[in-house]
């Protein structure tokens, strides 16, 4: 029993979960609905890691301000990766509408009266979202998980720690430790990763099952395609341009991150593990990696946006809703601020998008129809446009990080390891 566990766990963790997720789909296919028994299996994962990403954003976020060398980076560090961010979201729009265009996948589809297709949830209007940025009660944030809310005060206090002197270097360490034992808590909530990837690839195949891809094909093919695309050129292009460093390097230390946004659709769900490999696998420095991951895993969104302009193009061409160039236009910025408030949750994009369909003159029956055709399998199209978002966190991320001279080198000592030294 002793050296099973051995070299189970000699294997790399994202060997194990691939393993697992080629299991789970097996499982799936094999057994079909019958495997939506696996699915509290699943649940209780994707609770445990959604259990980390609270304490853990805010304490690796309070350290990583605090361990600054001083209050002027943080301003750098924000506009830096607010700048990249919209910027590789416009380009995954463009990769969105040219695989759309290029391929047409609306062509020949046409949709009989959804059934009771879900009612359209109310985009929240961009300004409200932005006032709630700042929380009006911090432990009321905390309590509701409000990313954005806790990055607001999580800076604020680590820039007031940074600027309180000697008299706060106790309450830093305390951070600093707290921060690299949520990373250990992180690693070992990953332990168990592969069975909850298992249970959750195989609950979805099951039900959704092969044969919903037929329909839609052509619609997976530019998500696919033109997803991956753009983590190569874009994501694997910013990382050699802005760091100097091999694609092929950042893609494995990506691993782990993507194949759990892979299997759990959700960014916020992965969030503790995309802010580990940052850390550790691509040695990004706290002061960097625990703003710019949260921010992003929170309103970056490239996936979100390639897929969402596509079907703004795949519900045009069904309709035959001719598209002229100040259309793609409004298609572009719309699809800019839905990106930016789509919950960091599965299949959060599909409802947000009927604000698009709208400034393209579809119409909210025909927005309810394309909606009902997708929502079958929305989570085949979530669970990779969730691997792109991810994905490009961790480039923008890298990226700023070797900007601010803030990317360190294989075999660094995390920073929190070296606060304990102080
Ligand atoms: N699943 C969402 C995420 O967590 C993205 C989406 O719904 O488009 O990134």
């Amino acid at each position: 029993m002793k050296n099973l566990a051995s070299i189970w766990f000699g294997i790399p963790l994202w060997q194990r979960i691939l393993g697992a997720l080629a299991l789970g789909a097996l499982t799936g296919w094999l057994i079909g609905p019958a495997a939506a028994q696996l699915q509290w299996i699943g649940d209780l994962f994707i609770r445990l890691i959604r259990m980390l990403i609270v304490p853990l954003v805010f304490v690796t976020l309070v350290s990583g301000v605090a361990s600054m060398a001083a209050p002027a980076k943080l301003g750098s560090i924000g506009l830096r990766a607010m700048a990249l961010y919209m910027a590789t979201t416009f380009v995954a729009i463009l990769f969105g509408l040219a695989g759309a265009l290029i391929l047409q996948p609306g062509r020949g589809v046409t949709l009989e009266a959804a059934a009771d297709s879900e009612p359209l949830a109310a985009p929240v209007p961009l300004g409200e979202r932005l006032m709630a940025i700042v929380p009006e009660n911090v432990f009321a944030a905390f309590a509701s998980g409000d990313i954005l809310a806790i990055i607001f005060f999580g800076v604020l206090l680590g820039a007031g720690l940074l600027m309180a002197g000697e008299t706060a270097k106790p309450l830093i360490r305390l951070f600093a430790a707290g921060s690299e034992a949520m990373l250990k808590v992180t690693h070992i909530v990953m332990e168990v990763a592969p069975i909850g990837v298992f249970a959750l690839v195989a609950s979805v195949m099951g039900s959704e099952g092969v044969s919903a891809f037929v329909s839609v094909f052509s619609l997976v093919l530019v998500i696919y395609l033109g997803g991956a695309a753009h983590m190569i050129v874009v994501h694997g292009g910013m990382v050699r341009f802005f760091a100097s460093r091999s694609p092929l390097t950042f893609f494995a230390a990506a691993r782990a991150p993507q194949l759990l946004a892979f299997s759990t659709s959700s960014s916020a769900a992965t969030l503790p593990v995309t802010l580990t490999a940052a850390e550790e696998d691509l040695h990004i420095r706290p002061a960097v990696a625990s703003s710019v991951i949260p921010l992003g895993a929170t309103i970056n969104m490239d996936g979100t946006a390639l897929y969402v302009a596509a079907v703004a193009v795949f519900a045009a061409q069904i309709f035959g809703v001719p598209l002229t160039i100040g259309d793609y236009a409004t298609i572009a910025l719309t699809t800019v601020l839905v990106s930016i408030g789509t919950a960091s949750v599965p299949s959060a994009s599909l409802f947000l998008m009927a604000a698009v369909l709208d400034v393209i003159g579809i119409t909210p029956d025909q927005t309810a129809l394309v909606i009902g055709f997708l929502l079958p399998f929305d989570r085949i199209l979530d669970m990779w446009r969730t691997v792109i978002n991810v994905t490009g966190d961790l480039a923008v991320a890298t990226s700023v990080a070797a900007m601010e001279g803030e990317l360190g080198e294989p075999g660094e000592a995390t920073e929190a390891a070296k606060a304990q030294q102080v």
